[in-house]
């Protein structure tokens, strides 16, 4: 996948988005510039995910902004999505590959080195690394790694990475300093009164809307 894909990632949060709405959440952030979705809604069920993904494939349409599925392979597939997401516990890549093929977008969380390492020769598209800060948004995250830790996690992997965990937008220069190629989001998003003016503020010289 393009690096540049991940500049700005929104990860959605149904109980944060409760006013708009994740859809039209999405729709106006993405006006804002961001580059790629994830519906990660834990409480869902699949029949529920494929619904909403559907919605939000609507709304994505002719921006290019690719939508990924969190954590639910089955939805990402029946959906139509251009991806899913996994965490460490959330089965193996080779079997989340197999379910996808080989054209869909994997991306995989790891928050250590060794992790980090481990994806070697692995078929993932990216990598999600943190928590660099603490988050409300995750009540189970592991301990944060800071800037440095994300530097270094970055420097274990030739893979396109975003960072992720407490990021706003006055973190945009820090991260990409630590080499990695996007911030993804969730707060500093979803739930904001105006997601596309939030969406802005990351990379306020992009148009958006237009990917
Ligand atoms: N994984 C690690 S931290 C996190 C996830 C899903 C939540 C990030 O949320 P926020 O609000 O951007 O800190
Ligand atoms: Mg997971």
């Amino acid at each position: 996948m393009r690096r540049e894909t991940l500049q700005l990632y929104l990860v959605t949060d149904p109980v944060l988005c409760a006013d708009l709405g994740v859809v039209e959440t999405v729709r106006r952030a993405v006006a804002g510039g961001v580059s790629m979705v994830q519906l990660r809604d834990k409480q869902a069920t699949t029949a529920e995910r494929i619904t909403l993904a559907r919605a939000l494939m609507k709304v994505l349409k002719g921006t290019g902004v690719p939508l990924i599925v969190n954590d639910d392979l089955e939805a990402a597939v029946a959906s139509g999505a251009d991806g899913a997401h996994i965490g460490q516990s959330d089965g193996s890549p080779q079997r989340a590959r197999a379910l996808l093929g080989p054209d869909r977008i994997l991306g995989l969380s790891c928050e250590t080195p060794q992790k980090v390492a481990a994806t070697k020769g692995l078929a993932v598209d990216y990598l999600g690394l943190g928590p660099v800060f603490a988050t409300g948004t995750k009540a189970d995250h592991e301990h944060p790694t800071g800037l440095a830790g994300l530097a270094a996690l970055v420097s274990c992997t030739e893979l396109p990475t975003v960072a992720i965990g407490g990021l706003k937008a006055r973190h945009v220069n820090d991260v990409l300093a630590a080499g990695a190629d996007g911030l993804c989001v969730v707060s500093a998003i979803c739930g904001q009164a105006d997601p596309k003016a939030a969406a802005a503020c990351f990379f306020p010289t992009n148009k958006g809307g237009s990917r």
